[in-house]
């Protein structure tokens, strides 16, 4: 289908047609990482959800596999083989759980495994005979008990699973099991842990960081110097939320650092268009990587004209940010890297208040940019911003920002993506900075969903301000000051595509200057295809 064609995507992954939502069971094994989504074979909105197959050597050049793993055709999941992830044992074996939407509707945990652990496409999968192996407890609703997560093997040998849940319409809470053959569980006493007025939580992750080291964690670590991390995707902001804390396994209870910051009240992974990530750990490469589902803001008209809806983050890495103690870093997998073409460098540029400036690059598609900025105040006014950090948007001007990138800018500016800091004076004298992404004038097509999105985010003493942005045709994905904040953005342009679509630097500051150093690579498409 020809119709918005440049809105695809070629280095983020896409089905070829149809609807795709959330990430399910990645995982490493024999050469090979492993994708399954959410999907729709029949159409471009949400329904008949079966799991999609991609396959990949490098987490980038991902494969179509033709082959769905799991459709919905048993009683236990005739209505939607939803979210579920995979948990490697010891031995080998791959046990993968996911939620069915049975043929009453109800919402219960399903076993499946692959037919032949020595295939490493996996290509088939076996659904236990037995399912389900859990039904909502008491207590629970029937569709609010989904999406169980990698299991984490216990200080009594016990592996154990939560499952995100609600209590009543607002407690949002994670239910904990223990089982030794993934058949039969037992429910824990307890909650993993809930806040009030988060609702349901979906897609809840749960795993371990390392507080000093720079590799991630397989699932089951803990013990000195092991921080968890507990993710919640909110059904009611549909935003990932997450906060970092302690896991007692005594009693399979987790507690946040900073309650003002726990989870669905604080933190978000991602404070753009994204939803319902997973992470895996790679065994591989001892790492501990992300997924996540980048949705549509367009109409369901418009995603059923153009046959295909929703497109993937770049996986990232996770890591513990040691310099902040409070917060993850995500970094885009160095695989991307391989896709870098030439670059260009653009050392010191003087951006002037309430000035652009071009970077040219060339065709500004497919872009990986490197920035960092230096700010120098001209006056000694005080820097106050209007609305919550990001809330105007760039054209708010204020005597110290915003400053940033033009992405996906036409020449003429009629159409453009800045992705920018706010900089203001806080109330204590010192100074707060903000980290955003403003759609407003990223599209001229009607019906598109545009917003202002951002974050306080952490600058540290001695620190530039500096930013990372993957460009890809519709997507652009930005992380803030090495990747303590992040922002998806799915637009739609129409006049910024292919070659008129420009790279600029802004400062829209109205008394400091800005010095920018930037490199800019231009990337190489993903080459994503059929598996041959
Ligand atoms: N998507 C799945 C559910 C999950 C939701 C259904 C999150 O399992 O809760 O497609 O996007």
């Amino acid at each position: 289908n020809a119709m918005f064609s440049w809105q695809r995507t070629f280095f983020h992954f896409q089905p070829e047609g149809n609807w795709m939502n959330d990430p399910n069971g990645p995982l490493y094994h024999k050469g090979w990482y492993h994708l399954f989504y959410q999907y729709n074979p029949e159409s471009a909105v949400w329904g008949n959800i079966s799991w999609g197959h991609a396959v990949s050597r490098d987490l980038i050049t991902l494969a179509y596999i033709s082959a769905y793993a799991m459709v919905p055709d048993q009683p236990y999941d005739v209505n939607g083989v939803w979210t579920g992830s995979a948990t490697i044992l010891p031995d080998g074996r791959i046990i993968m759980l996911y939620t069915g939407d049975t043929i009453d509707g109800v919402q219960v945990q399903n076993l499946a495994y692959p037919a032949n652990l020595s295939d490493p496409l996996l290509l088939n999968w076996v659904k236990y005979p037995g399912n389900p192996v859990l039904v909502p407890p008491p207590g629970i609703g029937p569709k609010d008990f989904r999406d169980p997560t990698t299991a984490w093997l216990g200080h009594d040998g016990k592996w154990r699973i939560t499952i995100g849940s609600r209590v009543g319409t607002t407690l949002g809470v994670s239910l904990v099991y223990t089982t030794n053959d993934f058949i039969k569980y037992e429910l824990v006493d307890r909650f993993l842990h809930a806040v009030p007025g988060t609702g349901m939580w979906e897609c809840v992750d749960f795993y371990p960081v390392s507080v000093h080291g720079s590799k991630g964690l397989d699932t089951s670590v803990n013990g000195h110097g092991v921080k968890h991390v507990l993710k919640a995707s909110l059904d009611d902001t549909k935003m990932d939320h997450y906060a970092i804390g302690t896991y007692f396994s005594n009693n399979d209870t987790w507690v946040p650092d900073n309650p003002e910051e726990d989870v669905g009240i604080g933190l978000k992974l991602d404070y753009g268009r994204y939803y319902a990530s997973k992470t895996f750990y790679d065994q591989n490469k001892e790492r501990r990587i992300l997924w996540g589902w980048i949705n549509e803001t367009d109409t369901e008209a418009n995603d059923l004209a153009k046959g295909w809806a929703s497109v993937q983050t770049i996986p990232r890495t996770v890591l513990f940010d040691h310099k902040t103690g409070s917060n993850i870093i995500q970094w885009p997998v160095e695989e991307v890297e391989s896709l870098r073409l030439g670059s260009t460098e653009f050392n010191d540029v003087l951006v002037e208040p309430g000035s652009v400036v071009e970077l040219e690059v060339g065709t500004a598609t497919q872009l990986d940019i490197l920035t960092e900025f230096e700010l120098e105040a001209l006056g000694s006014e005080k820097a106050t911003i209007s609305e919550e950090g990001c809330g105007g948007g760039a054209a708010e001007r204020s005597s110290l920002g915003p400053f940033g990138l033009l992405v996906l800018a036409h020449q003429s500016l009629s159409e453009l993506t800045p992705i920018y800091f706010n900089v203001a004076n806080s109330s204590k004298g010192s100074r707060e900075a903000y980290f955003c992404a403003d759609e407003k004038r990223s599209s001229k097509a009607p019906d598109v969903f545009k917003q202002v999105y951002g974050s306080k985010i952490p600058v540290l003493e001695g620190e530039n301000f500096s930013m990372r942005v993957l460009v890809d045709h519709s997507i652009v994905e930005s992380f803030g000051q090495g990747g303590r904040r992040v922002i998806t953005s799915r637009i739609y342009p129409t006049e910024a595509i292919y070659g008129a679509a420009k790279l600029f630097l802004f400062n829209n500051a109205t008394s400091a200057n800005v010095k920018a150093t930037v490199k800019v690579w231009r990337l190489n498409s993903a080459f994503i295809q059929p598996f041959s």
